[in-house]
């Protein structure tokens, strides 16, 4: 029977053979899996364990925040203040940048996350995730940290990753050279890896979007679905499906697992705002998985990853998935 390739293993096999991750960035990474295996858990128990609902308060955006995302933030706070690994942290449920306290070691890694994204699944039962983004402090950017630290593009970060809590548990992750996928084992209490090589197909007949926001978008976005919707006997010569979970986490895995094509376009119910998802801990890490599992990624006028962020709670329209149709909807933006 094949061996069960554990997380821990996984990570000291990709260290000593690939150098690729230094001892505490393979600390930072359990202790990321290990913090998801509880909110995991917070999760599954619902309204076993009065988790649900809303917590009486809006987060930094203006969101009401349910309770399930505070926790899930604590529990990420929690996890990975003492470690001496991190010099900080960021958060969609935190205004400003969460400082290793002075009591504990301070590090050269920077931990951003969207501790539970999708949260108004929660109490409908639907595959809800945490999405995390690692960065390193610029070399020479001296002791202490501050939230320019983190204002750094895409294409520098160190890992990045999901955690779906979904029928299966599964954490995905990227340190920059493919994406493995690990199912949570509950037996074992363990992550175990059960996809070493995803790849994403290049072509697809499914795309995801909220087609309630159809009268808002651009022109290029609007072609580029009222094609797909013309199916074979339109331009496109072919039927598409689609899929729209409201769960960004749950959209990406899909499209990671079978292919497909994930838009949340800019619209003009606030044109001031570029888009309604965040850069830095949306954006970001599931462009580098999408990228390092053969997709694109693009704000329909740039490669994500290539965006240099201004604030760290930025927005930014995301086009991600399967790199043809990714292609066709960057070049309507160019036309
Ligand atoms: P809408 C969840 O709130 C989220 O940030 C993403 O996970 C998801 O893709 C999107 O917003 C859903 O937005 O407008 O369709 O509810």
């Amino acid at each position: 029977m094949t061996p069960k390739i554990s997380l821990t293993r996984y990570l000291v096999e990709k260290q000593r053979v690939a150098d690729r991750i230094p001892s505490d960035l393979r600390l930072l990474l359990e202790v990321v899996a290990r913090a998801c295996k509880r909110i995991s858990h917070d999760v599954n128990e619902g309204a076993l364990g009065g988790v649900l609902g809303t917590a009486g308060t809006d987060n930094v955006q203006g969101e009401v925040q349910k309770k399930l995302d505070i926790i899930a933030n604590e529990v990420l706070i929690e996890a990975n203040e003492w470690g001496g690994h991190l010099a900080a942290m960021a958060s969609e449920e935190m205004e400003g940048i969460h400082v290793v306290p002075n009591r504990y070691p301070q590090g050269e890694y920077l931990l951003l996350f969207d501790p539970l994204d999708g949260s108004s699944n929660i109490d409908v039962n639907v595959s809800i995730g945490t999405i995390f983004s690692v960065l390193k402090k610029a070399e020479g950017s001296g002791a202490g940290v501050s939230e320019s630290d983190f204002l750094q593009a895409g294409s520098k970060q160190v890992a990045a990753g999901y955690c779906v809590y979904g029928p299966q548990t599964t954490l995905v992750l990227t340190v920059g050279d493919g994406v493995a996928m690990f199912t949570l084992d509950r037996e074992q209490g363990s992550f175990v890896l059960t996809d070493e090589d995803v790849r994403i197909p290049e072509d697809t007949k499914e795309f995801a979007v909220n087609m309630s926001n159809m009268r808002h978008w651009d022109a290029p976005v609007k072609r580029y679905i009222d094609e797909c919707l013309a199916g074979k006997d339109g331009p496109r010569g072919k039927d598409f499906n689609m899929r729209w979970v409201a769960s960004m986490v749950a959209d990406v895995h899909r499209i990671l697992t079978r292919g497909g094509i994930f838009l949340y376009p800019w619209d003009k119910r606030e044109p001031d705002k570029p888009g309604k998802l965040r850069l830095m801990y949306e954006a970001n890490p599931m462009s580098w998985l999408v990228e390092q599992a053969g997709g694109a990624a693009t704000n329909g006028k740039q490669r994500i990853l290539d965006i240099q962020p201004k604030k760290l709670h930025e927005r930014v329209a995301v086009m991600l998935g399967s790199k043809n149709e990714v292609e066709r909807v960057r070049s309507y933006h160019a036309a």
